[in-house]
């Protein structure tokens, strides 16, 4: 019988299953190798084995160690639909796995660790009070499209900027809150669709930005997902590519700290470093361990791939 351990957490509100053992025998090492078989139809079965129901849910984003020839680990990201390019609040919630310890992961030597993922090199580092704070990699603004004709609800060019994964990011006259997640989830998959429309189509992620509603922060977010899910936490990679905008418009400095607050109220702190016409972003959360398990996969079980994607 098929098992795979697994160390979940949650940061932020947005869940991580860090998976421990029992990883297919695919020869693959680096993160480029391992990313490219999870985005064959085999590989994505085996992701939503590990993170849909019966034995997660679709909102999980799940991770792994690997061997890096770059960093001190390689890791790789996945979602409900297949490999992730990077992930922030993932990121965070490795780390603190990593200084939670298992004895099926490595002991994390110092306070600072290196990870290789599939579009560079992200440094992270815990600190006394459990925070996890990561440089992530170099973030830029592309370009903005004007989609006013097409939805009343957004007035300002919608910015379409890198942050790790690739986001269309739309200030829009919506309530960014829990209540409005059905209405924001439809709304945020016609913005992607029509940002596709107009040849962006690497944007898999969707950021609707407003004012905090805490004044103690700095903006809100409500985030699409490449699998049709909504991110929990102010989304690490989605913060890193609307500090990308603030700094092309001059709206931050380097160093400025800006306070991102998520749809369900938890807060990332962000802030840059310049690296030539790049910014390097540096994103820190918070992170919590919340189950540590063992998936079994009996023979002849139905869903054992997990269930369809509905
Ligand atoms: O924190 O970068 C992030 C993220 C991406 C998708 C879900 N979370």
């Amino acid at each position: 019988m098929r098992q795979v351990h697994v160390l979940d957490s949650h940061t932020a509100g947005e869940s991580t299953r860090l998976v421990l053992s029992g990883l297919p025998d695919w020869g693959c090492r680096t993160p480029k190798e391992w990313c490219d078989r999870l985005s064959t139809p085999e590989g994505v079965r085996w992701c939503r084995s590990v993170l849909a129901e019966p034995r997660g849910n679709e909102a999980i984003v799940g991770a792994f160690l690997c061997d890096s020839t770059t960093a001190d680990y390689g890791v790789v990201y996945f979602n409900n639909v297949g490999p992730l390019r990077m992930c922030g609040h993932a990121t965070i919630g490795v780390v603190h796995c990593l200084a939670h310890g298992d004895p099926l992961l490595p002991r994390l030597a110092g306070i600072s660790v290196s990870l290789e993922t599939q579009v560079g090199v992200v440094v992270a580092e815990r600190g006394p009070d459990g925070t996890v704070s990561f440089e992530n990699v170099a973030s830029y603004r592309k370009t903005a499209l004007d989609l006013s004709d097409t939805f009343s609800e957004i007035t300002k060019p919608v910015e379409i900027a890198f942050g790790g994964n690739w986001f269309a990011l739309a200030e829009a006259s919506l309530r960014l809150d829990p209540a409005s997640i059905p209405t924001l989830l439809a709304f945020s998959v016609r913005v992607r669709e029509a940002v596709h429309a107009l040849g962006e189509t690497q944007v898999d992620h969707v950021e609707l930005t407003c004012k905090a509603h805490n004044p103690a922060n700095s903006g809100r977010n409500f985030v699409l997902c490449p699998g049709l899910e909504w991110d929990r936490s102010p989304c690490g990679t989605g913060t890193s590519a609307k500090v990308a905008c603030l700094a092309h418009h001059g709206l931050l400095a380097e160093g400025e700290t800006w306070r991102q607050e998520g749809v369900l109220g938890t807060v990332f702190e962000a802030s840059y470093r310049r690296d030539g016409e790049a910014i390097i972003p540096r994103i820190s959360g918070q992170a919590w361990v919340t189950a540590r398990s063992e998936l079994r996969f009996e023979e002849g079980d139905l869903f054992a791939g997990g269930l369809p994607p509905i």
